[in-house]
């Protein structure tokens, strides 16, 4: 009777503790792809009003093949969800994307490890060809103070306050630079005004 006693005290704590690794294997297998299936891209550096509902796009492969080339939807004006960007890709990837107004942008990430990816938005492409230069600051002095702002007029609004100010000016000459261009070579047709 003491034998069986010895032997059950010694079989629970052992059952006990296989449990609780059990149940933090699955626990752990479970946060895990919890995390993956959450994995998204956050545009930071956004002004206030700069509240973008879509973009652009484009995911190549190692072998620099396109495998996903759409306009996704932005949630709360800054994430996108890249669990539809990201399902059935492996290896290293290159994330291509252009919010409106803005340069066009690339990221490298590996497929198995992508969880939450933030990336700067650098405005000042009012006239929407991928390049901050002279042509857009112009088109932002022409349009300046105005504060009636038809279809054109929006576009020198870099900000999205409502105005064309000092500080939509400002961004055609901090941001100046070239955005990433398509690695299919076509436009990132954004309706470029001219
Ligand atoms: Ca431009
Ligand atoms: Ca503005």
């Amino acid at each position: 009777m003491m034998k069986h006693r010895v032997r059950w005290i010694l079989i629970v704590p052992v059952a006990i503790i296989l449990a609780s690794l059990g149940v933090g294997l699955v626990w752990r297998a479970h946060s895990v792809s919890k995390v993956s299936f959450e994995s998204q891209l956050t545009l930071v550096d956004r002004p206030e009003g700069y509240c973008p509902t879509t973009v652009p796009i484009l995911v190549v492969d190692a072998a620099a093949r396109v495998i996903f080339n759409q306009i996704i939807s932005v949630n709360d004006c800054q994430s996108i969800n890249l669990s539809s960007v990201m399902s059935g890709a492996n290896g290293q990837l290159t994330i291509y994307f252009k919010p409106p107004q803005a340069l066009a942008r690339s990221v490298v990430v590996n497929a198995a490890q992508v969880t939450r990816l933030t990336e700067a938005i650098l405005l000042g492409d009012a006239t929407g060809d991928n390049i901050i230069d002279q042509e857009d600051e112009n088109f932002v002095q022409k349009h300046l103070f105005s504060t009636e702002l038809g279809s054109l007029q929006k576009a020198a609004d870099l900000d999205r306050d409502g105005k064309v100010t000092a500080l939509d000016l400002s961004l055609t000459r901090l941001n100046r630079g070239v955005g990433q261009t398509r690695p299919d070579h076509k436009s990132w047709q954004e309706g470029a005004l001219r």
